[in-house]
C-alpha cells in the first residue's frame, strides 16, 4: 500500500494533509465490509463501530458514537463521504474520505470525539 496524501476541509479552508494520515485501502477493510461505512469509539479503529450502508445518504451516529467517533473507514467502490457535526444548527463537514480511504484518528484534524454524523460528499 502506498503512501497519498488526503484531502479535507477545516473550518472551510481546504488543506493537503501529510502523507500517512489517511490511506487508501482494499474495497473490504477489517471487519468493515464492502460497500459501508465503519465508524469507530477508539482510534485505529477499535472498540464500539457503526456500520452504515453506503447506500445511505444521511446517517446520524448512535448513541454509543455521538460526540464519541475516533476513527473511521469508507470502503464503498465509488462514494465519497464526509463525517461532520452541527455547529450553530448548520452541517460542518470535518473530513472527506474517497472511496476505499480510512483515517485511523480523527486527532489529527482536531476532529476527536466530535463527530454526529456521516453523510455523501
Ligand atoms: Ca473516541
Ligand atoms: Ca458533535
Amino acid at each position: 500500500m502506498r503512501l497519498r496524501t488526503k484531502t479535507f476541509t477545516i473550518l472551510g479552508i481546504t488543506m493537503i494533509g501529510a502523507a500517512g494520515l489517511a490511506m487508501p485501502a482494499q474495497a473490504t477493510i477489517g471487519q468493515c465490509q464492502t460497500s459501508t461505512v465503519c465508524v469507530y469509539k477508539d482510534a485505529q479503529w477499535l472498540n464500539t463501530s457503526q456500520v452504515i450502508s453506503g447506500f445511505t445518504s444521511y446517517a446520524d451516529l448512535n448513541g454509543y458514537l455521538h460526540d464519541q467517533a475516533s476513527s473511521w473507514i469508507n470502503a464503498n467502490n465509488s462514494t465519497a463521504e464526509v463525517i461532520g457535526e452541527y455547529r450553530s444548527g448548520q452541517p460542518y463537514y470535518a473530513e472527506t474520505l474517497s472511496a476505499g480511504w480510512t483515517d485511523n484518528n480523527l486527532s489529527d484534524i482536531g476532529f476527536n470525539d466530535m463527530a454526529d454524523f456521516v453523510t455523501w460528499a
